[in-house]
This record gives C-alpha cells, sequence and structure tokens, in this order.
C-alpha cells in the first residue's frame, strides 16, 4: 500500500509539480517512519495529510490608476489545524497558482510543528504583481482581496502574515481592512507595525533565524562564521536580515540579487552598503544593478534564464544561503558549489534546492539544511506575536531575539537527534521532515478521523 500513497496523490493532483515535489521530498523521508509505526499506514495519514482541510479561491476586482477594471485571483489553503490554527504567509506574485500555494502550505505544516510553537499550516495570496503599482493600486487591491479573505480567517482559527510580495505595506492595508470589516481590533495577522500590535523582531526573524541555524551548524563542525564568505541569493525581507546577521558575526556576505541579476561585491556588503539595499528594495522599489553602478567595485550580472545554471552559485564561497525563491538552485549549480568547496548550504527560501541538487550535496557531504527547519524562525517569531497578542503584552527585543534564538538551537537539536534516530545522521532533512510529520501525525490520531 505504501508504494502506491505517492501514486494516488499525484493522481489526485494532475499538474501540481511543485506540490508533487514537496510531497516526494517528506516520504522519501517518512516512508521509513511508516515502515516502523504501522498505526501511521492504518489511520491513513500521508493521504491525510497531503489533502488540504480547505481551500478557498476567490476573485478579487480591483481599480487601477488609470481607471481600469482588474481581476485577479485570491487564495487560502488551509492545509492541516492539528496542532494550532492555520498559520503561514500570503505571497503576492505572478506566478502564483495552486500548486505554489499547496506546495508551501504542505512545506509549513511540518516548518510549524518544528517550531515547538502550537500553530497549524496555511498559506496564501494571489497572481497580484506588486512590481510597478502604485501605493494606491497596491492599497486597493489588498483591500479588495481582504473583503473576501475575512470571511474565511480569525485569529483562533487562521493568522496570515507575510511572504514574496507582501511586507509591511500590505500587512497595513490588510489589517485595517480587516479591522473595518469585523469591527474588531485583534492579532489576525502578524507582522504587524510597532505600533498596532507587531512584535519587535519579527521583520529581522527569517533572516536572523537563518544565520542562528547556520551558526548552530557550523559549531556542530567546530567552525564559526567569522571570515567566512558568503553567498546570499535575493534583496528582499529574508535576505537582508541574513546579511545583517552575517555581518554582526563578522561574516563576508558577497552577493545579493532579484529576478533581473545579482549583484558580487568581493570586499563584502557592510553595513553601509546594506542600507543601501535596504532603502533600494523597501523604500525606493528599485533593482539591484543599482548596487553596482553606485560601489564601483561590485559588478552586475543580468538573470540568464536559458543558461541552465546561475552564475551567482558559481562564486567561490565557504557558505550558500538561497533566500528569494523555489527552485533557485539546479543540480548543474550544485555542481558548482561543490567544485568550489562549499561547506553549507542553508536555506532562507522555502524549497529553494531542486531534488536533484539536494542529492549532488548530500552525495558530496555538503552540510544542508532545509528551509523547514533553517528558516522557521520567521514563523516562530510570528507565533509569538500571537502569544503577545493574546496576552496584550509587549516583548522588549533582547526577550524575542533571545526566544528566537532558542527556537532556532531547539530546531537544530531536534533535526539531528530525530536523523539519528532513524539512522540517518547528520541528515538535518531526515531529521526535520520526520520531527515534524510525528508530531503532526501523532495529533492527527489523537483528534480522530477528520
Ligand atoms: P520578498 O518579496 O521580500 O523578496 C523576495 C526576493 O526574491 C526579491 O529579491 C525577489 O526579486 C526575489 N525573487 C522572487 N521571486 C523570484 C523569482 N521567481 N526569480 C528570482 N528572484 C525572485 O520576499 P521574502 O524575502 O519574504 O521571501 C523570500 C523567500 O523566503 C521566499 O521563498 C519565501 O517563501 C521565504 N520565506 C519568507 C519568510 C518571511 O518571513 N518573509 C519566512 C520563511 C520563508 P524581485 O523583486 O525581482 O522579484
Ligand atoms: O514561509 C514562511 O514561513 C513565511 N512566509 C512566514 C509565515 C508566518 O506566518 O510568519
Amino acid at each position: 500500500m505504501s508504494q502506491s500513497v505517492i501514486d494516488r496523490i499525484k493522481q489526485r493532483t494532475p499538474g501540481e509539480t511543485e506540490f508533487h515535489q514537496a510531497v516526494d521530498e517528506v516520504y522519501l523521508n517518512v516512508k521509513e517512519v511508516l515502515d516502523r509505526n504501522p498505526q501511521y499506514v492504518k489511520h491513513n495519514i500521508f493521504d491525510r495529510i497531503a489533502e488540504p482541510e480547505r481551500v478557498i479561491m476567490f476573485r478579487v476586482p480591483w481599480m487601477d490608476d488609470q481607471g481600469n477594471i482588474n481581476v485577479n485571483r485570491g487564495y487560502r489553503v488551509q492545509m492541516n489545524s492539528a496542532i494550532g490554527p492555520y498559520k503561514g504567509g500570503l505571497r503576492f506574485h505572478p506566478s502564483v497558482n495552486l500548486s505554489i500555494l499547496k506546495f508551501l502550505a504542505f512545506e509549513q505544516i511540518f516548518k510549524n510543528a518544528l517550531t515547538g510553537l502550537p500553530m497549524g499550516g496555511g498559506k496564501g495570496g494571489s497572481d497580484f504583481d506588486p512590481k510597478g503599482k502604485s501605493d494606491a493600486e497596491v492599497m486597493r487591491f489588498t483591500q479588495s482581496f481582504m473583503q473576501e479573505l475575512a470571511k474565511h480567517i480569525g485569529h483562533r482559527t487562521d493568522v496570515p502574515a507575510g511572504d514574496i510580495g507582501v511586507g509591511g505595506r500590505e500587512i497595513g492595508y490588510l489589517f485595517g481592512m480587516y479591522k473595518k470589516i469585523k469591527n474588531e481590533f485583534v492579532g489576525i495577522l502578524t507582522g504587524k507595525g510597532q505600533g498596532w500590535g507587531g512584535s519587535l523582531i519579527r521583520p529581522e526573524a527569517t533572516g536572523w533565524g537563518l544565520i542562528y541555524f547556520a551558526m548552530y551548524m557550523l559549531e556542530k563542525q567546530n567552525e564559526t562564521l567569522a571570515g567566512k564568505r558568503c553567498i546570499v541569493s535575493g534583496s528582499g525581507n529574508v535576505a537582508q536580515f541574513a546579511i545583517e546577521k552575517i555581518i554582526q558575526n563578522d561574516g563576508i556576505a558577497v552577493t545579493a540579487s532579484d529576478s533581473s541579476g545579482f549583484i558580487y561585491d568581493p570586499d563584502g556588503i557592510t553595513r553601509e552598503k546594506l542600507e543601501f539595499i535596504m532603502d533600494l528594495k523597501n523604500n525606493r522599489r528599485g533593482r539591484i544593478h543599482e548596487y553596482a553602478e553606485k560601489y564601483s567595485n561590485a559588478t552586475f550580472t543580468p538573470a540568464d534564464r536559458e543558461a541552465g545554471h546561475n552564475a551567482l552559485w558559481d562564486i567561490e564561497a565557504d557558505l550558500a544561503l538561497p533566500c528569494a525563491t523555489q527552485n533557485e538552485i539546479n543540480a548543474a549549480d550544485a555542481k558548482n558549489l561543490v567544485k568550489n568547496g562549499i561547506k553549507l548550504v542553508a536555506e532562507g527560501a522555502n524549497m529553494p534546492t531542486t531534488p536533484e541538487a539536494i542529492e549532488v550535496l548530500m552525495e558530496n557531504g555538503v552540510n544542508y539544511a532545509p528551509g523547514k527547519a533553517s528558516n522557521a524562525g520567521g514563523v516562530a517569531t510570528s507565533g509569538l506575536e500571537m502569544v503577545q497578542n493574546f496576552g496584550g503584552v509587549y516583548w522588549t527585543a533582547e526577550e524575542v531575539d533571545k526566544k528566537l534564538q532558542n527556537i532556532m538551537k531547539g530546531i537544530h537539536d531536534n533535526c539531528l537527534a530525530t536523523a539519528e534516530k532513524y539512522g540517518k545522521k547528520g541528515d538535518y532533512m531526515a531529521g526535520a521532515n520526520i520531527a515534524g510529520f510525528i508530531k503532526v501525525a501523532d495529533a492527527m490520531i489523537a483528534e480522530g478521523i477528520l
């Protein structure tokens, strides 16, 4: 029976390639658990966990600045609520479709379980493209999006947050619209502004958490981040704060990217240069090539989608930290990383490394951490924001940061301990998938056939 689980899931979800990829990866590791624990098979947990509890799809009409009426598609995938309310980000990007959101919601189940906080898995978003849109257009779109979404979420039911294309500005408009519709000021979203219910350190949490995780991995090898060269992709929320934490720990971040290409600064991105990136991306919403125009020691390489590999991953470094999007490191990239002697790959993005690339890394002994473990600091701090909102309290930045570090250490150690228990010593991917799965599977069994 176990052999056909994957076939059954794929047959039921034709064409959902990203979702299949995420399910394949978890199944690869969890198969061993199913073989050892017949109760998971008896309760048909794997089939059930791969089926969303609910998917909401809706029309999002909005008027642009020229008076044209546009239509986008909105989604919320409420994947699993066995251990807590649905929790996960919203992504606004033209590539968004059901397959991508289901893969993200599926990953989120296990990631959230690993944090140790009571959060179920969910994800949502829209194929709306925020690029080139005015503030007013973004506001009108997000308000229209929330008019429908508000019917399906609640602070004890489903608590969205940001992801690609959804940052502080969008969370503000979404929160305002929800409050107006429901006449209720509650923690319906996380990543809120700090004057209106947001937690300190939430903006920093994913990038900082990633570097904490990478540092725990290095510590295990009796190494530190000091002096290590890091190639980072992306230049959004996760990449910015990953670079910040690298700088704080005397590492050297030498790259940043967006969908137009990447910059390489062999001297390292300093605090001042990072501030330039933050202003460029968060305020001016410009493109990354401006960095190379401002700092003459840096070079800009335009993205070449026909090349079959990304030259960014062919830069000599010690650590690779993909922080942009899914499937951004393929097998050819992984071979380049190995050729250049990369020591560690830790994922800031969700599923940035293809299965073939993961295989290349692992076969060559590269220390590899999957996003569901290494990027969990963002959602973990979202969980801390929920706790503060429920309690009506605010914690200091130091308190939240300390909790974030403890959570990342807990995930790191749990991954290793679980991997070892299942005969996969040192395999962070196996540890993350197995530990996350067991926690949720046990809760599903305890709660009955739902
Ligand atoms: P942002 O929107 O802030 O930044 C995304 C960055 O990735 C931009 O530089 C963007 O470039 C680039 N990017 C996006 N899509 C593509 C693409 N198709 N090809 C090349 N570059 C691309 O998003 P975040 O930093 O929040 O998210 C980055 C990753 O981290 C995502 O995988 C997300 O799911 C994951 N993540 C985010 C968390 C969070 O708390 N925000 C938590 C955990 C994971 P451009 O502007 O040109 O599109
Ligand atoms: O992928 C993720 O974990 C996020 N985008 C953050 C989700 C959240 O609820 O903070």
